[in-house]
């Protein structure tokens, strides 16, 4: 799949975005549906990548300022979320059709084990797939609504098995539940086939500038991170419809503001009314 590279040039103030939304291609749609991710190689380049990574290792912990914010709206992905989150007519040249409500970032040095995580690593999903919520991976009238959906740049190499994230591939579109006790258990714990489930995970390798998209429906898991010759560097970038938020946004109105305008529509309030009602971020308008 060929894409094409972005630049770093400044964005002039004002404007709404420096290039449109790459359009999701029927390769993409067609794997994301099946799998419930898709990774996209290299598309920042090298001095994007230097830039970002320095952000990041002078103590970034967000994807909201500096250089990274240009991630959250990043060509490559605003074609893919505006296809899987929003519909076609609450897109305009002045906002999206789909709303950023999380972003945190991760450096995992050689060694770094998954029990420093709260959930030590155990696959999850945002609310099980079986039963039907705001946040379900769906696909109707030919068109898919990933729920909620996250976007992790990895500014370092990944290797194969050797800590990125781990996914069941399909998990997102399953009928019959994980075996656990509670249907309502976001995980796999407790299921008397969780090692089956495991093993039966992938996982990807990527060039530093690489991007996975991938649906919370899906069973997914962080792994511990083993590759001996660099950090994990990475950037998670969540999103939802425009209609629905899982995460608290708690992000400074200042913050917002100094966004282009189009940027900061992703983080206008929660709510809609007809195609025209909410397209414009505000102090008064933006997701808590
Ligand atoms: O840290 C990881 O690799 C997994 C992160 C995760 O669970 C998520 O983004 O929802
Ligand atoms: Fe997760």
């Amino acid at each position: 799949m060929p894409r094409k590279k972005q630049t770093l040039e400044a964005e002039p103030p004002g404007r709404a975005h420096r290039d449109p939304p790459i359009p999701m291609t029927e390769e993409q749609k067609f794997f994301f549906d099946l799998r419930g991710w898709i990774l996209l190689p290299s598309i920042l380049t090298p001095p994007e990548i230097e830039e970002m990574k320095k952000e990041v290792y002078a103590g970034a912990k967000r994807g909201y300022e500096g250089a990274l914010q240009r991630l959250l709206d990043h060509p490559a992905v605003a074609g893919i979320l505006a296809e899987i989150l929003g519909e076609e007519p609450f897109l305009a040249d002045d906002c999206y059709n789909f709303r950023c409500e999380n972003s945190f970032i991760t450096v995992r040095r050689p060694g770094w084990s998954k029990t420093e995580r709260g959930d030590m690593g155990m696959p999850h999903v945002v609310r099980p797939p079986q039963q039907a919520n705001a946040m379900r991976y769906q696909v109707a009238g030919k068109k898919i609504f990933s729920g909620l959906t996250r976007v992790v740049w990895e500014l370092e190499a990944v290797k194969y098995g050797q800590g990125g994230t781990s996914f069941l591939s399909g998990s997102h579109k399953a009928h019959f539940n994980y075996g656990s006790p509670d249907r309502f258990r976001p995980n796999i714990g407790e299921s008397p086939w969780e090692a089956n489930m495991r093993a039966a995970m992938d996982t990807y390798a990527c060039p530093p500038g690489s991007v996975v998209v991938f649906t919370e429906s899906l069973i997914h898991a962080a792994n511990d991170w083993t590759n001996p010759d660099n950090p994990r560097c990475a950037v998670f970038n969540c999103y939802n419809s425009i209609w629905a938020q899982w995460h608290r946004v708690n992000l400074d109105h200042e913050i917002v503001e100094a966004m282009p305008p189009r940027r900061r529509s992703l983080f206008r309030g929660t709510w809609a009314l007809g195609t025209t009602g909410n397209r414009a971020y505000a102090m008064d308008n933006r997701a808590l």
